[in-house]
């Protein structure tokens, strides 16, 4: 799909003079609003003496108090934590720190389908039999006022650490744990973090380990836990969770998690050096699969193994859980995409497709894929005991949570963000009624917008700009990811010399070009074959691109990766 290519603003005259790093770094620095010296020296340098005081949340006393009361009174402790590649991380950090003190406690996580979302009375009148008298949950809880008191009328304790949004009314918990909840200086913390500075709390405390390690040597081993949760849950890496995200990778790289280290094995990625890309497409799908197509028990149990043998088995199973999701998706996907286009309304301002068959944990993803093909919103459907259920996903123009709430009265329940949601409807009978709703809401806001997507780039450079001092330069804003994109360059007017189709399915394109001085470049585009369809030799293109470092024989040059291509002048 043809894309709008978006220009940065160009930095002030003036912006960083004397902080002594090169042009290109203040444009990248200005870019991401990042515009005083202490603040770039912080984002180049992330430091883990920068992480803020745990006791910072005015609950944490209080918490890491009654943990240690749990553990005096031998009580039984249950962590309740979200099935998603964030609250899994996160409850195995609880459990983890818990047990490096010597509290053994059990981990609860809600089955996607059957129990949903946060806290359920059922869950409570489970753990109550087993006589648990602490609940501490991760990464949610924070809307669950009523099971709140439910537990406690079965004398349970419980603790909320979530970082989800704020309900007009806190539940009255035993203790919060929340950014939001006090002065805590961070806001964007992920689920996981929340879990971490819980352990970060009660490795500064004067409680005593039984394990050899204590302080800071302690909690750096559970901070590849928070980094997964982190990039799992698409937080923006910046302040706190940049030097969570570098610090975890630090860690992740020599982790001594025996289930993590073998899932990192299984994805195939062990001999390389583990970036955010391997966290977020290869280590958070694998551990959101358990979830999505059964329990998240599986992604738990292997994350907290120390059998060699046991981690082995189930990193496999988790392998082929995440192999069958894949699959899975791609059917709903090429079935969604089908009764779109057959019903010719790809062109619609907001796209449908419905299936009681598809499985609910996998609609988002399919949802997803739609919107990036089509550049429309997307909801897809399923049913579930008589009920339909949708994940949405929108575009940049339409608020999708905003338009769900002018058409509450349709719900039985929904929830999101401006980009994602998910909803039940009341009555199935409604579908028409929503779907009609939901085309009026966007076509007021979309129909006279033109809807294809937009590319935004940092800077126009000259490919004589491009060298190994330059990738070095750029390697500084690592660790990348949302709020912090991988940088990606423009240059215009530039000669294509060769084109060629490479790599197993022919998706590859490889071109070499040529500059104004007649110098010649190489540049890789990963599944951008179908270019090779519309580019001829001899014709100039502006074409955007990042910056990759080949090495090859023990010397190192930088490529070209091609981000996307336009074509100026045609040869004859
Ligand atoms: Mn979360």
């Amino acid at each position: 799909m043809n894309k709008n290519w978006l220009n940065k603003p160009s930095k002030e005259i003036g912006f960083g003079d004397g902080w002594g790093y090169s042009d290109i770094i203040l444009q990248l620095l200005y870019n991401r609003n990042i515009l005083s010296q202490h603040s770039a020296e912080a984002f180049l340098n992330p430091d883990y003496k920068s992480l803020h005081d745990p006791y910072f949340f005015p609950d944490m006393k209080l918490v890491v108090d009654r943990i240690f009361e749990a553990k005096e009174k031998n009580e039984v402790v249950f962590i309740y934590t979200d099935y998603d590649a964030d609250g899994i991380p996160g409850g195995v950090i609880l459990y983890s720190i818990l047990k490096y003190y010597g509290i053994t406690s059990e981990v609860y996580t809600p089955h996607r389908e059957r129990e949903g979302y946060g806290l359920n009375n059922d869950a409570i009148d489970y753990m109550a039999g087993l006589n648990a008298k602490l609940v501490i949950t991760c990464d949610c809880g924070i809307s669950n006022k009523v099971e709140v008191e439910y537990a406690k009328s079965k004398g349970i304790d419980i603790v909320i650490t979530d970082h989800h949004t704020l309900p007009e009314e806190l539940p009255e918990a035993f203790g919060i744990i929340h950014p939001q909840v006090g002065d805590y200086p961070f806001k964007e913390l992920a689920g996981g973090s929340v879990a971490f500075k819980i352990a970060q709390a009660i490795a500064r405390s004067s409680y005593k380990p039984v394990v050899p390690e204590t302080g800071e040597a302690l909690e750096k081993w559970l901070i590849d836990l928070a980094s997964i949760s982190t990039v799992g849950d698409m937080m923006q890496l910046v302040d706190e969770n940049r030097i969570i995200v570098k610090y975890g990778l630090l860690v992740m790289n020599k982790t001594r998690r025996l289930g993590l280290r073998k899932l990192i094995e299984v994805a195939g990625i062990a001999e390389r050096e583990l970036d955010t890309y391997s966290i977020g497409f290869q280590i958070a799908p694998r551990i959101n699969a358990a979830g999505r197509m059964d329990h998240a028990n599986a992604a738990i149990n292997i994350l907290i193994s120390e059998d060699e043998k046991e981690a082995n088995v189930m990193a496999l199973d988790l392998n082929s859980t995440n192999a069958d999701r894949q699959k899975e998706t791609e059917k709903i996907i090429q079935e969604a995409e089908f009764q779109i286009v057959e019903s010719g309304t790809e062109k619609d301002m907001c796209l449908f497709a419905y299936n009681p068959e598809w499985q609910v944990g996998l609609l988002g993803l399919a949802a997803g894929k739609l919107t990036n093909k089509f550049y429309r919103p997307a909801f897809v459907f399923t049913e579930i005991d008589g009920k339909l259920k949708a994940s949405a996903r929108s575009i940049a123009e339409w608020n999708v949570i905003e338009a769900l709430g002018k058409a509450s009265e349709l719900f039985s329940a929904f929830g999101g963000h401006p980009s994602a949601a998910g909803l039940t409807l009341k009555n199935k009978e409604d579908y028409p009624k929503f779907k009609a709703k939901m085309l009026e809401l966007a076509s007021l806001r979309l129909k006279d917008l033109e809807l294809i997507p937009s590319l935004e780039y940092d800077a126009e450079i000259s490919l004589k700009d491009v060298d190994l001092k330059l990738y070095q330069d750029v390697e500084k804003l690592k660790p990348y990811g949302q709020g912090n994109p991988k940088p990606i360059f423009l240059t215009k007017n530039i000669e294509v010399r060769e084109i060629r189709v490479i790599g197993n399915g022919e998706k590859h394109l490889k071109l070499a070009v040529i500059d104004e001085n007649g110098v010649k470049y190489k540049m890789i585009g990963f599944c951008l074959a179908h270019f090779c369809e519309v580019l001829k030799i001899g014709d100039k293109i502006d074409v955007l691109y990042e910056l990759i470092l080949n090495e090859w024989n023990g010397s190192k040059s930088v490529e070209l990766k091609i981000v996307d291509i336009k074509k100026v002048v045609c040869s004859k």
